[in-house]
């Protein structure tokens, strides 16, 4: 029998931090010895949900897919850490279902940074064109976000750097 698998759901706005937490949980999981492996939006967006978009119904089914196949690699004895704005409760509240269903551990981790310290940061200049009208119905600017209400743990930045927060990860899956 192989290690036990996992899904580990970080869930956040654009900028929070979460997928920058999620190459650091991949990292220290695999230097524990456990597999695991990075499902992340952006990469997802380009492969198997390419061609959706960013209404409700398509991130619905962006967050559908991803949890469906984090359930396979938490199936095969593979940690999926899995980084998406997964904005709508409704559509995580099912992604857990299925996983209590198959019985494999599920872990909502919140990264809970401000919306305010996001749009500072915004790496990719997506909050100023937002802000400018040039895009719309981006996630915190025109576009809910419906924050975790029983997360398995939140992350704040006063909780320290990356590898600090995947360490707490860490030890929760412990
Ligand atoms: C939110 C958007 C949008 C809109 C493009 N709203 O910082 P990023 O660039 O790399 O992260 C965001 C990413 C979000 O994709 P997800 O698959 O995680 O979203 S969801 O779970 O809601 O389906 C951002 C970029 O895509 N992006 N347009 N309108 N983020």
């Amino acid at each position: 029998r192989g290690t036990r698998g996992a899904t580990i759901w970080l869930t956040g706005l654009s900028g929070s931090g979460k997928s920058t937490v999620a190459v650091e949980l991949e990292r220290q999981l695999i230097n524990a010895g456990r597999p695991a492996y990075l499902l992340d939006g952006d990469n997802l967006r380009t492969g198997i949900n390419a061609g959706l978009g960013f209404s409700a119904e398509d991130r619905a089914e962006n967050v559908r897919r991803a949890g469906e196949v984090a359930k396979l690699f938490a199936d095969a004895g593979v940690v999926a850490v899995v980084s998406l704005i997964s904005p709508y409760t409704a559509d995580r509240a099912k992604v857990r279902a299925a996983h209590e269903l198959a019985e494999l551990p599920f872990l909502e981790v919140f990264v809970d940074t401000p919306l305010e310290i996001c749009e500072d940061r915004d790496p990719k200049g997506m909050y100023a064109k937002a802000r400018a009208g040039l895009i719309s119905g981006f996630t915190g600017i025109d576009d809910p976000y419906e924050a975790p209400a029983e997360p398995e743990l939140v992350l704040r930045p006063e909780d320290g750097d990356p590898a600090a927060m995947a360490a707490q990860v860490l030890a929760l899956l412990r």
